[in-house]
């Protein structure tokens, strides 16, 4: 595959590139093709090859035989230097992953150099040292006779992990999983989204240059219901799922794994609410309110698509973020400039557009954006909307319950702290919030009191891999992030030794 910088310009795609399934160490030949095109322009920049149920059965079939080759008796240490082979090859292909990752989501180069790629090695990297530092229990026990007894835990792979993964940060999202469960010893079958198929056929490249045993990644390409997702979700030689998406996709798999009584790891949506205080640092908090409404097209689960604002410091507030909307500068992806970036599709774009004419029907006043922009060239074939800022509607309008997915934010005034919680708390979801103030009592009691998995006090999307991540309510089950992974990725096993 011939990773063509050109792509990302969207000018000139030629001949779109082929990308096919790795299953047991090799690129398959293409049977069916799907067309995948860019959202910068509407044109087809990759044709994937659709893996079939038997495809996907050969991939599960290969991750088993995995498991029992040398992989699966590969010591902790062994696999964190295999994972460090991983990083360094994803680093030495830095510009092709970043090549691929705009070709597929239209997002800005400089974004896929500062945020998506890196974060692909150092996801291998942080996993390599927690795999290989992460202590287990042990306990001594009486025993009936007086004597005594040692407990220990001992990690054990999972197996056969099925990964699926969503289009908006592609490489980030496939390989923080992907990282824990090698890191584990597990072998796993990936299944990219649809929308997003070449930074993943990439890693398969990288898997085997690093010198991943064949078997341990397989890589499925295809769409969800009866197609590669639910046929690798079904499969009854997976073991375990991880998943990452929408709360409706996982609910559907959930029940596809209660057959087999697989253990779900799930990442699922949010409707996260911002919290801007009187007292906060309002250049902060305005310049962080950009970032967590607008980064990747506001397709991050992480963004902030509510943000309520204490009423002396709202109007304010309010006329900062809707004119700093307005200047985010439109431009090709490989202009280093360039913050916007076009939604992921036409399918994507008509629904946030919907969302849009809702919000106006539901009685809000639209401060900034609320359309479509022209350029005049060919990014009009686009799947392009403008950043907007919408005040107006009331906590129950559905422009303030339903996740959007895209670069739109609804601000609201509050009067006191807790009628601010109550507020962001009034949602079904529960996945991140971000609060804005200087005084410290609030911003730990905000941790206390908001309903999320993630808060961030003066800042936003700032990771530690050590740290817990996931969500409350319809956003999600379990954790991932340091030991959390380890937990979810392996068995532990109780070894009790009477010691006479
Ligand atoms: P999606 O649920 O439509 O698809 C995600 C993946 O699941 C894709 O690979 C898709 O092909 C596959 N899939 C769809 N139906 C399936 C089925 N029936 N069986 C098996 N696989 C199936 O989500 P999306 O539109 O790709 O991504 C956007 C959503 O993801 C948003 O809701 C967003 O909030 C969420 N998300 C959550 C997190 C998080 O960490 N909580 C991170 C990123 C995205
Ligand atoms: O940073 C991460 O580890 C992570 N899972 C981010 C998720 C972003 C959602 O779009």
């Amino acid at each position: 595959m011939n990773w063509d910088p050109v792509l990302m310009s969207g000018r000139a795609a030629g001949e779109p590139g082929l990308l096919r399934n790795f299953v047991g160490g090799e690129f398959l030949p293409a049977g069916k093709t799907f067309a995948k095109a860019s959202p910068v322009t509407g044109e087809t920049v990759f044709e994937v090859a659709e893996a079939d149920a038997a495809t996907v059965d050969a991939a599960v079939t290969a991750a088993r035989a995995a498991l029992r080759g040398p992989w699966g008796r590969m010591g902790e240490r062994e696999r964190a230097e295999v994972l460090r082979r991983v990083a360094d090859e994803l680093e030495r292909r830095f510009d092709d992953l970043v090549t691929a990752e705009v070709a597929d989501t239209g997002k800005s180069i400089s974004q896929a150099r500062t945020l998506d790629i890196p974060r692909g090695a150092a996801n291998f990297r942080a996993f390599a040292e927690i795999v290989a530092t992460a202590p287990t229990e042990s306990f001594t026990t009486v025993t009936p006779t007086g004597g005594r007894a040692l407990n220990y835990a001992v990690r054990k792979p999972v197996g056969v992990v099925a990964v699926v993964v969503p289009w908006n940060l592609p490489l980030l999202l496939l390989t923080w999983k992907v990282a824990p469960a090698l890191a584990c010893g597990n072998a796993v079958v990936v299944k990219p989204s649809e929308e997003t198929p070449a930074s993943a056929t990439l890693l398969a490249e990288v898997m085997a240059a690093a010198g991943v045993p064949d078997g341990v990644f397989n890589l499925v390409h295809g769409f969800g219901p009866d197609s590669a997702g639910e046929f690798l979700t079904r499969h009854p030689g997976v073991d375990a799922i991880t998943f990452t998406g929408e709360s409706s996709t996982g609910s559907t798999i959930m029940r596809a794994a209660a057959d087999g009584v697989k253990a779900v790891s799930f990442e699922l949506g949010g409707k996260n609410a911002g919290l801007v205080f009187a007292d906060a640092d309002l250049d902060a908090a305005v310049a962080g309110s950009v970032r967590s409404s607008f980064t990747n097209g506001g397709q991050v689960c992480l963004c902030t698509e509510r943000i309520y604002v204490q009423r002396p410091v709202f109007e304010e507030f309010a006329d900062r973020l809707a004119r700093r909307a307005t200047e985010l500068p439109f431009g090709w992806p490989a202009d280093e400039a360039t913050v916007n970036m076009p939604l992921i599709s036409h399918p994507h774009r008509r629904k946030v557009l919907g969302y849009y004419d809702l919000a106006r029907d539901e009685g809000a006043e639209v401060l900034a954006g609320g359309g479509v922009p022209v350029f005049g060239d060919l990014r009009d074939g686009g799947a392009y909307v403008q950043p907007t800022v919408l005040v107006g509607l009331g906590p129950d309008a559905r422009t303030n319950t339903e996740e959007i997915f895209g670069p739109v934010v609804h601000l609201a005034p509050f009067d006191d702290e807790e009628e601010a919680y109550a507020l962001a708390n009034g949602t079904e979801y529960g996945l991140a919030a971000a609060v804005w103030t200087r005084d410290v009592g609030r911003a730990h009691r905000a941790g206390a009191r908001l309903d999320a998995g993630i808060v961030w006090v003066n800042t936003w999307f700032l990771r530690d891999l050590r740290t817990p991540f996931g969500g409350v309510k319809a956003s999600g089950i379990g954790r991932e992030g340091g030991v959390h992974s380890l937990d979810f990725y392996s068995e532990l096993t109780n070894v009790c030794v009477d010691l006479g």
